[in-house]
């Protein structure tokens, strides 16, 4: 294992030697990713790991969070310094619904004002011009995208999509409208479009984008389609031959249910029930890879958080995890009937310098990624939002709210906390070394 700072000085070597050209530098060079059982493996062979923090996009502005702090190169900056090679970027359908409807309300001066209001809305607008001067008051939802996918390529960062709401807002509350397919937001036929839509355009515009994440944390509605492994075969499939045709070099990432907290019927090639009582009474299908087009580009993704503040002892800890799905990496399980990539694709906590060591999540994590060795994606880069909405509470909305889980500080031009980053983001990195 290379010491730190050796590390840090042939990290800057190989900045210093790659120069990127004026134009955008197509570093897509270990492009396409597929897999190969267990692993995820680039267009060289070998093995690709995701060690990413989310970036979120999908909040009722629709466009990537923190420009009101910072340039989007600066933002984009941060993920390298990390020692990250990716980012899970998040986006709402409503933003490709906008762009069906052809809406006036999709350039960034009326995302920002309706968001925030008249008074606020055209000092954050300011502030997002000053820091990015490339945009205008007329630059587009999408134009912003694109400008952070460009740049992202620029300093060689993988952009794994992630599809995390249909209404944009806050994700993720039980019925809230998002949750469930059929569910008050969730239009599956926009949904479907929308994916169509955005993954044409990912692979024609963006020039590291490798990966779709079909749909963030499925989680129980009172009011939608039966919540069952039978309503989430057919829709999830769906969406994942929309994503194909559409960009047919993608990784599609699969998420399980209960916000997704587990997924093992898949790899345990479980029958996959529909619900009795409802229209999927007696309804079954089964999850058999061979009979997909996109056979080799299934990946599982899991999320795991700490809300119950474990102490268990970490060999406890991973063995309640691993059977929430982690048998899909363990060919010699015998109940494994289908192995597949995963990747925890949300885990995090507070970065206050001493929650890392106050359960024994963090440690077990680590763990849990070294035994079994999956990519992972840390919960967030973000220092602070341009408003969050929260259902049922009050205030409803708060503009400017701190994010004490991100990784950077409130103005995005610091690490938070760096000792947090020293004992659980290096880590996970040095656990997949
Ligand atoms: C544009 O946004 C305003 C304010 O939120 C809303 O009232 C209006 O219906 C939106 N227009 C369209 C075409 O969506
Ligand atoms: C507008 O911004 C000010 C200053 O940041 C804040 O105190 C106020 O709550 C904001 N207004 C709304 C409607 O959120
Ligand atoms: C579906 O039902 C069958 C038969 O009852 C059962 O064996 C199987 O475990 C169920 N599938 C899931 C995912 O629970
Ligand atoms: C489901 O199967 C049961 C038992 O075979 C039958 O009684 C019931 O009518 C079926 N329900 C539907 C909706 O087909
Ligand atoms: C994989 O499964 C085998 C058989 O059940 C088990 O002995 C082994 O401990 C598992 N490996 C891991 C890393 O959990
Ligand atoms: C960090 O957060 C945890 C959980 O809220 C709390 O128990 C702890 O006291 C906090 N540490 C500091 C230094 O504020
Ligand atoms: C929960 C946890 O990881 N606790 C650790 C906190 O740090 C001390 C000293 O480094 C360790 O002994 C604990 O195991």
């Amino acid at each position: 294992m290379l010491s730190k700072t050796l590390s840090k000085i042939l990290l800057f070597v190989s900045i210093a030697y790659a120069i990127p050209s004026p134009k955008t530098r197509r570093d897509d060079s270990i492009l396409p990713f597929s897999t190969e059982g267990r692993d995820i493996v680039d267009s060289n062979g070998n093995v690709f790991q995701y060690k990413a923090t989310n970036w979120p996009g999908h909040q009722e502005i629709m466009i990537p969070e923190g420009l009101q702090h910072a340039s989007v190169a600066d933002i984009v900056s941060w993920i390298p310094k990390f020692g990250l090679n990716s980012v899970r970027l998040t986006f709402a359908i409503e933003m490709v619904d906008d762009i069906y409807s052809n809406s006036p309300n999709q350039t960034l001066e009326k995302s920002v004002i309706n968001a925030l209001g008249q008074e606020n809305g055209t000092i954050v607008l300011q502030q997002i011009l000053d820091n990015n001067p490339e945009f205008t008051k007329e630059t587009t939802r999408l134009e912003v995208f694109d400008a952070v996918a460009k740049e992202l390529a620029n300093q060689g960062v993988i952009v794994h999509l992630d599809n995390h709401v249909s209404k944009a807002f806050w994700c993720c509350g039980e019925n809230d409208g998002n949750g469930w397919f059929g569910e008050k937001y969730f239009d599956v036929e926009n949904w479907i479009r929308g994916w169509s839509f955005i993954a044409k355009h990912a692979k024609e515009n963006w020039p590291t984008f490798a990966s779709a994440g079909l749909r963030n944390e499925l989680r129980n509605a009172a009011s939608a389609e039966p919540v069952d492994w039978y309503t989430w075969y057919v829709h999830m499939t769906a969406a994942a031959d929309a994503v194909h045709e559409a960009a047919p070099d993608a990784l599609l990432f699969f998420s399980g249910l209960s916000y997704d907290t587990y997924i093992d019927p898949i790899p345990l090639g479980k029958t996959l029930n529909g619900t009795a009582g409802t229209s999927t009474a007696n309804k079954s299908a089964k999850f058999v890879p061979s009979n997909f087009p996109w056979n080799d580009k299934i990946v599982l993704e899991i999320h795991k958080y700490d809300f119950e503040a474990t102490q268990d002892p970490c060999p406890t800890f991973k063995s309640k995890w691993y059977k929430q799905g982690f048998q899909a990496v363990n060919a010699s399980d015998p109940q494994t009937e289908y192995t597949f990539p995963m990747v925890i694709t949300e885990w995090g906590f507070i970065q206050n310098g001493t929650y890392w060591n106050q359960t024994t999540y963090n440690r077990c994590l680590i763990e849990m990624v070294e035994d079994y060795q999956v990519g992972w994606m840390q919960w967030e880069l973000s220092g602070s939002f341009y408003l969050q909405t929260r259902l049922g509470r009050t205030p409803a909305t708060i503009q400017g709210l701190e994010e004490f889980w991100g990784l950077l500080n409130y103005n995005w031009n610091d690490v938070r906390s760096p000792v947090t980053v020293e004992n659980s983001l290096d880590k996970l990195i040095q656990a997949l070394d």
